[in-house]
């Protein structure tokens, strides 16, 4: 059996997975298959973690942070703060497609959507509601989502302003930031095309404008056809100074195997932020995958893959 066509992605968003592979066996379209896996999860709320209704910013609203990169033509599209619009990644396409334009932010992207045909309304819905007054509260309940601090002091508001006095305090200190699960997809079609995507609705209780790791083009995901592609999970504060999507797929240029790279690139981080929490998985042109994580043991990372013969789903331990 060859290595693809193939499809994977962080975490087990097995329906997101599911229905990528779908697409991509009816169209052989690595593209397509990202924009409509990962759009599951916009529609299912994935974790509460991807679309609409989850991680309120400190004003109550949820907002959407999306990319999407094409293999063949090294075209991409995004958006970030994306407000009253549900299917982020689509609008990050229809960038990417109809634009001369990257990346459009804010009520400007949200105007951008309108004018291309998407519907606007509210994003709010009641768990983001009651999540939103709980914070506000501080009577926040720890275990409501799946990623939340082990210190529950950590996850209530309001929010406090800190100033850390080094990098490695830095990460999980700022207690507004402890909700994640974005989902990141690669695709690799029977040519050995890639595309990859990411969509998120970021931290929880961040600073209304806070943009994370996912929509940067290189940070929350990569693809170099020629090598292979890359995206990634976590804590985007940190994740977004280190690259660490281009940096596995530079490389895997340079002979490392998936796994191998997303370690490398992780390493890199924790060298600097040792209380990181995240994860990589990586996609190599001749379809070998992997995975590496850090922090996450706690909330066993695991990612889908999808191929001819089935879904499987892979626990990694964290380095
Ligand atoms: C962010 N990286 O906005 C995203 C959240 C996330 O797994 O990945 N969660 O920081």
């Amino acid at each position: 059996q060859s290595n693809y066509p193939l499809v994977i992605n962080t975490w087990p968003f097995v329906k997101a997975t599911e229905k990528a592979w779908q697409v991509l066996e009816k169209t052989d379209d690595p593209l397509t298959s990202v924009e409509q896996g990962c759009s599951v999860c916009e529609e299912l709320r994935c974790d509460g973690t991807v679309g609409w209704g989850g991680s309120p910013d400190e004003n109550g609203e949820t907002t959407l942070d999306a990319m999407i990169m094409d293999g063949p033509s090294h075209d991409a599209g995004a958006v970030a703060g994306l407000k009253r619009i549900k299917s982020a990644i689509s609008v990050a396409r229809a960038v990417m497609e109809h634009t001369k334009h990257t990346f459009l932010v804010g009520d400007a992207a949200t105007q951008f959507a309108v004018e291309m045909g998407f519907k606007e309304q509210s994003l709010s819905h009641i768990d983001s509601v009651d999540r939103y007054l709980k914070w506000l509260n501080n009577s926040c309940q720890p275990n409501f989502r799946l990623w939340v601090s082990p210190d529950p002091s950590l996850n209530c508001g309001p929010y406090q302003p800190v100033q850390p006095a080094t990098n490695s305090d830095k990460t999980n200190a700022n207690i507004n930031q402890q909700s994640h699960d974005t989902i990141g997809m690669i695709a690799i079609n029977s040519d050995g095309d890639m595309a990859v995507g990411t969509s998120t609705n970021g931290a929880a209780h961040k600073i209304a404008g806070r943009v994370g790791d996912s929509p940067l083009i290189g940070s929350g995901a990569y693809v170099d056809n020629e090598v292979g592609a890359a995206c990634g999970t976590g804590d985007g504060d940190v994740l977004m100074k280190f690259l660490p999507s281009y940096q596995t797929v530079e490389s895997m240029r340079g002979g490392k195997s998936p796994s191998e790279a997303s370690e490398d690139a992780l390493r890199r981080i924790v060298n600097k932020y040792p209380k990181f929490m995240g994860a990589i998985v990586a996609v190599s042109k001749n379809g070998d995958y992997g995975a590496a994580c850090h922090g996450l043991d706690e909330f066993k990372f695991s990612y889908g893959s999808r191929k001819t013969n089935g879904i499987n789903v892979e626990s990694v331990k964290c380095i």
